[in-house]
């Protein structure tokens, strides 16, 4: 019998199975594309108050530790919103430490520049003790998510995350749905925060965390309904981790990549890095069963979550995914798009402080460290870890035109790649392991060259970074200029 991790061995390779998977027949589904029309036309009222709350989660083996978060009593809100309605936010900035600014990024939805939450760059930060509001309405159905956009590593670090799912997506709704957020924690083994970043990390593939989690749980735990069709939606929502999802024993689909639906791709397993997601449906075990969700990409496979089945089974059918909705996107007009080459590299700086070792007699000089420019986009690397200091552009776009970003990695490493305010279209890789889709969040693997499609999307400036959250902090992180 051919096991899931038999299957790994060819995918480890980036080729084997799962490379053939997306092969499958069934790529041509324009033809059966159901187009998402907004469903609500209401208001809806969040408030959010951004406070030190002191928080023994599961996974922190009975340490209690002083969490940031969202609001009182959960550690990651879950705001739905219907496609249509509009969100009016109120926020309070009650972080413990002067100084301490805030502003809210609303990552992978397609709003105006005035709402996208970046400190100086499209609005005034919010200090303690004041509030900030937004309002927008939601374009796009799909899993998304909300984060400060400022001394990120360490906000990240603490939890300041929450989900926000836009609905109206499902042309068969699925029997039940779990919102799945796998984070890493840095602590130390008497229950205290390590430093969020190092400059080892930052310089490398980022700064690991010491404990694994999925809802603040080492190892999730569902009851689901018997041999029923669940809706997932995953978040890796770590500043440095790249996992590879999969489940043991058990049929399942991709139905939408950051948010977008796609025709149902069957899962092998998935590669993700942070800030990226993927909504799986997963046909669940007989009454009794349960089914492991698995990342493989780590030293020995880890168990990030159970589905334990129980009552009567819901469904007796052969599995088979129903496509979700899909918004009316501007398709990308290949044929006449401008290509912008965009390198991201190592700096000399970062190269030799990756390579820093005790004995190899290198010598960092304290300035350089104190810049920390590690990485860059087009040699220019981002000065400092605000959003200050703005430089020029790395590109200008004209909305409603389309272009071809040529993400080349010269790297060693991993990195999501992310855009502000507009969605890629993955057109293809020098590496052919994804499929066509669209992404907010592109995972650039070492020496991968991507073709992204884009549309210029609403005028304003628009951030363009890694989202190892080490790396958009030492220097791979610009903006582009939608005029
Ligand atoms: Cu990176």
């Amino acid at each position: 019998m051919i096991t899931r991790r038999d299957l790994l061995a060819g995918v480890a390779a980036f080729s084997g199975s799962a490379a053939a998977s997306f092969m499958l027949p069934g790529r041509k589904a324009a033809a059966r594309e159901v187009i998402a029309t907004p469903i609500a036309h209401d208001t809806k009222k969040l408030f959010l108050d951004l406070a030190e709350r002191p928080t023994a989660l599961p996974c922190f083996n009975g340490h209690t530790l002083p969490l940031w978060t969202f609001q009182e009593g959960c550690l990651y809100p879950i705001v739905r919103v219907k496609l249509g309605e509009r969100l009016d936010t109120v926020f309070k900035n009650d972080l413990p430490r002067p100084g301490e600014y805030t502003s809210i990024h609303w990552h992978g939805l397609r709003i105006p520049n005035d709402q996208d939450g970046v400190p100086f760059m499209t609005q005034q930060p919010v200090n303690p003790g004041q509030e900030g509001s937004y309002s927008f309405v939601p374009p796009d159905t799909g899993s998304f998510f909300f984060h400060t956009h400022c001394n990120t590593s360490e906000h990240f670090g603490r939890g300041l995350i929450g989900a926000i799912i836009i609905e109206g997506d499902e042309i068969e709704p699925p029997d039940a749905e779990y919102v799945l957020m796998m984070k890493d924690w840095r602590v130390s083994p008497d229950g205290k925060f390590l430093p969020f970043t190092t400059d080892k990390g930052a310089a490398k593939a980022g700064t690991p965390g010491t404990i694994r989690s999925v809802n603040g749980e080492s190892t999730a735990v569902f009851k689901v309904p018997s041999s029923a069709n669940v809706r997932i939606r995953f978040y890796n929502v770590d500043v440095t981790r790249i996992s590879e999802i999969g489940f043991e024993n058990a049929e399942a689909a991709i139905i939408a990549i950051d948010g977008n639906g796609l025709d149902p791709l069957p899962l092998v397993s998935w590669r993700m890095g942070p800030a990226m997601r993927v909504d799986l449906l997963l046909r669940t075990a007989p009454e009794g069963g349960t089914i492991q969700l698995v990342d493989y990409f780590a030293k020995e496979p880890v168990v990030l979550a159970e589905f334990i089945s129980e009552g009567p089974a819901k469904r007796t059918d052969k599995f088979v995914a129903t496509p979700l909705k899909v918004m009316p996107f501007q398709k990308v007009d290949v044929a006449n798009a401008k290509h912008i080459p965009f390198i991201f590299s190592a700096t000399a700086t970062g190269a030799a402080v990756a390579s820093f070792s005790e004995s190899s007699g290198i010598h960092i000089g304290k300035l350089c460290l104190a810049k920390r420019t590690f990485w860059a986009i087009n040699k220019q690397a981002w000065p400092g870890m605000t959003h200050k200091d703005l430089g020029p552009p790395l590109a200008v776009l004209k909305s409603g035109e389309s272009y071809i970003f040529d993400l080349q990695n010269t790297t060693p490493d991993s990195h999501p790649i992310h855009i502000h305010g507009h969605t890629f279209e993955i057109l293809s890789s020098n590496k052919p392991h994804v499929p066509p889709h669209r992404a907010d969040t592109v995972l650039l693997r070492p020496n991968e060259r991507i073709q992204a499609g884009v549309v210029g999307g609403a005028p304003g400036k628009w951030m363009f970074h890694c989202h190892i959250i080490d790396h958009q902090e030492a220097g791979m992180m610009g903006y582009i200029e939608v005029v």
